[in-house]
């Protein structure tokens, strides 16, 4: 049993131009919890705990929802906040074409469901790429503001990756597979 989610994974210069914006922030606000720069993606479904006997079937569901969406223009945008599981705040940057990648997270979910995995949906699929988190509203406020006028650097997502959660610590997540965008087995 592994608890897994599936992500997409900006490319490395994408990344890096977060990180140049992101760094001085983490900085100042040492009190909130950042998500290590390793482990940034964008969630399209999260399984929860995967029984060993489920993963075949989810490897073949995943790989067939995958490959009925064509690679996917993104690009990240201005940060925002919403309230996550167990109620903490969230920081994240917004993405370009949320539409789009919220028609692959429903395929990919869907697919998951029919290897019996994942549960119903909680609240409605909204793609975001994660900061930081914090259990007060007000703390985020002038990180929002200062990454108001964030624009990222415009990628094609050409493929979506099963991650497994190790809780540690430290909090480590590993792609374990990839899942090409477009390619129809
Ligand atoms: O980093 P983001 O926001 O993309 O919040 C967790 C993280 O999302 C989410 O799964 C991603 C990888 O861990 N997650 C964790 N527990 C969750 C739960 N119980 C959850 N999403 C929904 N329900």
């Amino acid at each position: 049993m592994s608890r897994m989610f599936v992500a997409l994974v900006p490319p490395a210069d994408v990344l890096a131009e977060v990180e140049q914006a992101v760094a001085p922030l983490r900085r100042n606000w040492p009190e909130l919890t950042w998500v290590e720069p390793a482990n940034r993606h964008i969630t399209l479904a999260f399984l929860g705990d995967v029984p060993d006997e489920a993963r075949r079937e989810l490897s073949v569901r995943l790989a067939r929802a995958a490959g009925h969406h064509e690679p996917i223009p993104l690009a990240l945008g201005k940060a925002g906040t919403f309230t996550g599981p167990g109620r903490a705040i969230t920081l994240w940057l917004s993405l370009r074409a949320p539409g789009r990648l919220a028609r692959l997270a429903g395929s990919v979910a869907a697919g998951a469901r029919r290897a019996g995995v994942g549960r119903p949906d909680e609240r409605a699929y909204r793609p975001h790429f994660t900061l930081a988190r914090s259990r007060k509203t007000a703390e985020l406020a002038p990180l929002v503001e200062a990454l108001s006028g964030f624009e990222g650097t415009p990628w094609d997502a050409t493929s979506a990756q099963l991650f497994v959660s190790h809780l540690g610590p430290p909090l480590r997540y590993e792609p374990i597979e990839d899942y090409p965008l477009g390619r129809r087995g």
